[in-house]
Protein backbone atom coordinates (compact mmCIF):
# COMPACT_ATOMS: atom_id res chain seq x y z
CA UNK A 1 0.00 0.00 0.00
CA UNK A 2 1.47 3.47 -1.12
CA UNK A 3 1.41 6.23 1.57
CA UNK A 4 0.13 9.60 0.54
CA UNK A 5 2.66 12.42 0.93
CA UNK A 6 1.60 15.31 2.85
CA UNK A 7 2.75 18.49 1.80
CA UNK A 8 3.08 21.42 3.83
CA UNK A 9 3.80 24.93 1.90
CA UNK A 10 5.76 27.24 3.82
CA UNK A 11 5.09 30.14 1.30
CA UNK A 12 7.06 33.71 2.99
CA UNK A 13 9.24 32.97 5.85
CA UNK A 14 11.39 35.59 7.72
CA UNK A 15 14.66 36.25 5.99
CA UNK A 16 13.64 37.39 2.38
CA UNK A 17 12.99 41.08 1.56
CA UNK A 18 9.62 41.87 -0.42
CA UNK A 19 11.78 44.31 -2.53
CA UNK A 20 14.67 41.44 -3.69
CA UNK A 21 12.21 38.84 -3.98
CA UNK A 22 8.94 40.54 -5.49
CA UNK A 23 6.84 37.26 -5.74
CA UNK A 24 6.84 36.67 -2.28
CA UNK A 25 3.33 36.76 -0.29
CA UNK A 26 3.49 38.94 2.39
CA UNK A 27 -0.29 40.44 2.32
CA UNK A 28 -2.94 38.88 3.91
CA UNK A 29 -4.97 39.16 0.48
CA UNK A 30 -1.60 37.92 -1.06
CA UNK A 31 -1.13 35.00 1.52
CA UNK A 32 -4.47 33.50 1.18
CA UNK A 33 -4.88 33.54 -2.69
CA UNK A 34 -0.99 31.61 -2.28
CA UNK A 35 -3.23 29.16 0.21
CA UNK A 36 -5.75 28.88 -1.74
CA UNK A 37 -3.79 27.85 -5.38
CA UNK A 38 -1.59 25.85 -3.32
CA UNK A 39 -3.98 23.56 -1.29
CA UNK A 40 -5.83 23.03 -4.85
CA UNK A 41 -2.37 21.67 -6.12
CA UNK A 42 -2.17 19.69 -3.12
CA UNK A 43 -0.70 20.95 0.05
CA UNK A 44 -2.66 19.70 3.36
CA UNK A 45 -0.50 22.49 5.63
CA UNK A 46 0.33 25.80 5.71
CA UNK A 47 3.50 27.08 7.87
CA UNK A 48 2.66 30.69 8.47
CA UNK A 49 4.87 33.71 9.31
CA UNK A 50 3.31 37.30 8.82
CA UNK A 51 4.43 40.42 7.54
CA UNK A 52 3.44 44.18 8.67
CA UNK A 53 2.34 46.63 6.54
CA UNK A 54 6.20 47.47 5.31
CA UNK A 55 6.55 44.14 4.59
CA UNK A 56 8.52 43.19 7.43
CA UNK A 57 8.08 40.41 9.90
CA UNK A 58 6.30 40.31 12.74
CA UNK A 59 4.30 38.65 15.60
CA UNK A 60 1.97 41.31 15.96
CA UNK A 61 -0.86 39.30 17.84
CA UNK A 62 -3.88 41.21 15.99
CA UNK A 63 -2.72 40.54 12.77
CA UNK A 64 -1.85 36.60 13.36
CA UNK A 65 -5.44 36.32 14.78
CA UNK A 66 -6.48 37.49 11.55
CA UNK A 67 -4.04 35.51 9.59
CA UNK A 68 -5.65 32.46 11.29
CA UNK A 69 -9.17 33.42 10.71
CA UNK A 70 -8.58 34.01 7.50
CA UNK A 71 -7.06 30.75 6.34
CA UNK A 72 -9.48 28.95 8.37
CA UNK A 73 -12.55 30.55 6.66
CA UNK A 74 -11.12 30.39 2.62
CA UNK A 75 -9.17 27.28 2.74
CA UNK A 76 -9.72 23.84 4.49
CA UNK A 77 -5.69 23.47 4.88
CA UNK A 78 -4.33 22.65 8.42
CA UNK A 79 -3.04 26.36 10.20
CA UNK A 80 0.19 26.64 11.33
CA UNK A 81 1.74 29.63 12.78
CA UNK A 82 5.33 29.74 12.85
CA UNK A 83 7.03 30.56 16.89
CA UNK A 84 10.43 30.95 15.32
CA UNK A 85 9.67 33.87 13.85
CA UNK A 86 12.75 36.38 12.53
CA UNK A 87 16.28 35.21 14.65
CA UNK A 88 16.04 38.65 16.26
CA UNK A 89 12.31 37.82 17.96
CA UNK A 90 12.13 38.16 21.89
CA UNK A 91 10.84 34.45 23.18
CA UNK A 92 8.02 36.54 24.84
CA UNK A 93 6.39 37.44 21.39
CA UNK A 94 7.02 33.97 20.52
CA UNK A 95 5.37 32.23 23.25
CA UNK A 96 2.19 34.81 22.44
CA UNK A 97 1.92 33.53 19.07
CA UNK A 98 0.00 30.33 20.54
CA UNK A 99 -2.92 33.30 21.68
CA UNK A 100 -3.78 33.15 17.91
CA UNK A 101 -5.34 29.93 18.52
CA UNK A 102 -4.04 28.02 15.15
CA UNK A 103 -4.22 24.41 14.33
CA UNK A 104 -0.35 24.00 14.66
CA UNK A 105 2.46 25.71 15.47
CA UNK A 106 6.17 24.93 15.27
CA UNK A 107 8.44 24.20 17.87
CA UNK A 108 12.09 24.27 17.03
CA UNK A 109 14.38 21.73 19.21
CA UNK A 110 17.48 23.72 19.79
CA UNK A 111 19.82 26.72 19.05
CA UNK A 112 21.50 27.10 15.60
CA UNK A 113 23.81 29.04 13.64
CA UNK A 114 21.64 30.33 10.89
CA UNK A 115 23.53 31.94 8.57
CA UNK A 116 25.72 35.03 9.96
CA UNK A 117 23.00 34.80 12.86
CA UNK A 118 21.81 32.47 15.88
CA UNK A 119 18.40 31.26 16.29
CA UNK A 120 18.02 31.01 19.73
CA UNK A 121 16.28 28.03 21.28
CA UNK A 122 16.92 27.82 25.06
CA UNK A 123 15.62 24.11 26.78
CA UNK A 124 13.43 26.14 29.11
CA UNK A 125 11.86 28.27 26.10
CA UNK A 126 11.96 24.69 24.63
CA UNK A 127 9.77 23.14 27.56
CA UNK A 128 7.63 26.16 27.67
CA UNK A 129 6.10 26.12 24.53
CA UNK A 130 6.18 22.22 24.49
CA UNK A 131 3.65 22.83 27.64
CA UNK A 132 1.33 25.68 26.85
CA UNK A 133 0.19 23.80 23.30
CA UNK A 134 -0.08 20.62 25.16
CA UNK A 135 -2.86 22.57 27.62
CA UNK A 136 -3.96 24.42 24.44
CA UNK A 137 -4.47 21.42 22.43
CA UNK A 138 -2.50 23.09 19.52
CA UNK A 139 -0.37 20.28 17.70
CA UNK A 140 3.02 21.05 17.14
CA UNK A 141 5.77 20.32 14.13
CA UNK A 142 9.14 19.67 15.90
CA UNK A 143 11.64 21.32 13.79
CA UNK A 144 14.75 19.78 13.65
CA UNK A 145 17.76 21.78 12.11
CA UNK A 146 20.61 19.49 13.48
CA UNK A 147 20.81 15.77 14.39
CA UNK A 148 21.43 16.55 18.36
CA UNK A 149 17.94 17.98 17.98
CA UNK A 150 16.45 14.97 18.24
CA UNK A 151 17.88 13.77 21.42
CA UNK A 152 16.26 16.61 22.65
CA UNK A 153 12.96 15.66 21.36
CA UNK A 154 13.28 12.68 23.06
CA UNK A 155 14.51 13.91 26.41
CA UNK A 156 11.48 16.76 25.59
CA UNK A 157 8.85 13.80 25.50
CA UNK A 158 10.62 11.63 28.15
CA UNK A 159 10.32 14.49 30.80
CA UNK A 160 7.29 16.17 29.77
CA UNK A 161 4.67 13.86 27.64
CA UNK A 162 4.00 13.45 24.48
CA UNK A 163 2.23 16.80 22.64
CA UNK A 164 -1.55 17.76 22.26
CA UNK A 165 -2.82 14.86 20.27
CA UNK A 166 -0.58 12.38 21.29
CA UNK A 167 1.25 11.93 17.73
CA UNK A 168 4.58 13.72 16.83
CA UNK A 169 5.56 14.75 13.44
CA UNK A 170 8.66 16.80 13.23
CA UNK A 171 10.25 18.46 10.19
CA UNK A 172 13.74 18.05 9.77
CA UNK A 173 15.03 21.23 8.33
CA UNK A 174 18.04 20.46 6.35
CA UNK A 175 20.95 22.82 4.67
CA UNK A 176 20.46 25.96 6.57
CA UNK A 177 24.34 27.24 7.01
CA UNK A 178 25.48 26.34 10.28
CA UNK A 179 22.58 23.19 10.57
CA UNK A 180 22.78 19.74 9.25
CA UNK A 181 23.92 19.78 5.12
CA UNK A 182 20.87 18.49 2.97
CA UNK A 183 21.80 15.46 1.73
CA UNK A 184 20.58 11.67 1.67
CA UNK A 185 22.74 11.02 4.34
CA UNK A 186 21.94 13.35 7.20
CA UNK A 187 18.15 12.44 6.31
CA UNK A 188 18.90 8.61 6.89
CA UNK A 189 21.16 9.48 10.08
CA UNK A 190 18.50 11.23 11.50
CA UNK A 191 15.61 8.49 11.24
CA UNK A 192 17.05 6.03 13.50
CA UNK A 193 16.94 8.67 15.93
CA UNK A 194 13.17 9.56 15.53
CA UNK A 195 10.56 8.70 18.44
CA UNK A 196 8.94 5.85 18.32
CA UNK A 197 5.84 6.45 15.83
CA UNK A 198 6.73 9.30 14.82
CA UNK A 199 6.20 10.98 11.08
CA UNK A 200 8.47 13.27 9.63
CA UNK A 201 9.09 15.78 6.73
CA UNK A 202 11.68 17.21 5.11
CA UNK A 203 12.95 20.51 3.51
CA UNK A 204 16.31 21.02 1.92
CA UNK A 205 17.04 24.87 1.92
CA UNK A 206 18.64 26.58 -1.25
CA UNK A 207 20.27 24.15 -3.87
CA UNK A 208 19.73 21.42 -1.58
CA UNK A 209 15.92 21.59 -2.37
CA UNK A 210 15.55 18.63 -4.83
CA UNK A 211 17.89 16.23 -3.33
CA UNK A 212 15.57 16.55 0.06
CA UNK A 213 12.97 15.72 -1.40
CA UNK A 214 13.76 12.71 -3.45
CA UNK A 215 15.55 11.13 -0.33
CA UNK A 216 12.40 12.12 1.94
CA UNK A 217 10.01 10.26 -0.45
CA UNK A 218 12.51 7.08 -0.58
CA UNK A 219 12.39 6.99 2.73
CA UNK A 220 8.62 7.05 3.13
CA UNK A 221 8.90 10.66 4.61
CA UNK A 222 6.73 13.96 3.89
CA UNK A 223 7.66 17.57 2.36
CA UNK A 224 7.72 20.86 2.91
CA UNK A 225 8.26 23.60 0.32
CA UNK A 226 7.90 26.97 -0.44
CA UNK A 227 9.70 30.19 -0.64
CA UNK A 228 10.71 30.54 2.98
CA UNK A 229 13.45 27.78 1.61
CA UNK A 230 14.02 27.78 -1.84
CA UNK A 231 14.11 31.29 -3.87
CA UNK A 232 16.25 29.62 -6.83
CA UNK A 233 13.67 26.85 -9.19
CA UNK A 234 16.99 25.89 -10.65
CA UNK A 235 20.27 27.64 -11.14
CA UNK A 236 19.50 31.14 -12.27
CA UNK A 237 16.29 30.81 -12.36
CA UNK A 238 13.93 32.78 -9.25
CA UNK A 239 11.00 31.14 -8.26
CA UNK A 240 8.01 32.55 -10.03
CA UNK A 241 5.53 31.60 -7.08
CA UNK A 242 5.17 29.00 -4.61
CA UNK A 243 2.55 27.32 -6.61
CA UNK A 244 5.34 26.52 -9.10
CA UNK A 245 7.45 24.81 -6.09
CA UNK A 246 4.26 22.82 -4.85
CA UNK A 247 3.57 21.65 -8.35
CA UNK A 248 7.21 20.63 -8.60
CA UNK A 249 6.70 18.41 -5.06
CA UNK A 250 3.49 16.65 -5.95
CA UNK A 251 5.01 15.60 -9.66
CA UNK A 252 7.69 14.20 -7.78
CA UNK A 253 5.42 12.45 -5.11
CA UNK A 254 2.99 11.26 -8.06
CA UNK A 255 6.62 9.68 -9.68
CA UNK A 256 7.29 8.19 -6.39
CA UNK A 257 3.29 7.10 -6.07
CA UNK A 258 2.63 8.43 -3.38
CA UNK A 259 0.04 11.12 -4.69
CA UNK A 260 -0.59 13.72 -2.23
CA UNK A 261 -2.65 13.50 1.01
CA UNK A 262 -5.86 15.44 1.19
CA UNK A 263 -6.17 17.97 4.35
CA UNK A 264 -9.00 15.45 5.88
CA UNK A 265 -6.30 12.17 6.17
CA UNK A 266 -3.58 15.11 7.17
CA UNK A 267 -5.56 16.02 10.55
CA UNK A 268 -6.49 12.46 11.01
CA UNK A 269 -2.70 11.31 10.98
CA UNK A 270 -1.37 14.49 12.86
CA UNK A 271 -4.29 14.53 15.43
CA UNK A 272 -5.31 17.74 14.55
CA UNK A 273 -8.52 18.84 16.33
CA UNK A 274 -11.29 19.65 12.99
N1 LIG B 1 13.00 32.16 10.61
C1 LIG B 1 13.86 31.25 11.26
C2 LIG B 1 14.82 31.99 12.15
C3 LIG B 1 10.11 28.34 12.43
O1 LIG B 1 9.35 28.86 11.62
O2 LIG B 1 9.71 27.81 13.44
C4 LIG B 1 13.15 30.26 12.07
C5 LIG B 1 12.08 29.51 11.43
C6 LIG B 1 11.60 28.33 12.17
O3 LIG B 1 11.56 29.83 10.37
ZN1 LIG C 1 9.41 29.09 9.49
Amino acid sequence: MTTPTLITIAPTGAESAKSEVPALPVTLDELVSTARECEALGAAVIHVHIRDAEARPTLDLGRLRDTVAALREQTNLIVQLSTGGAVSDPESDRLRVLDAEPDMASCTMGTVNFGDDVFMNRWEFIVELHTRMRERGIVPEYEIFDLGQLTTLRRLLDKYGPPAGGHVHVDLVMGVPGGMPGTAEALVSCLRDLPDGATFSATGIGRSTIPVMLASLSAGGHLRVGMEDTISYAKGQPVESNMQLVARAVGFARLAQRPPMPAGEARALLEVKS
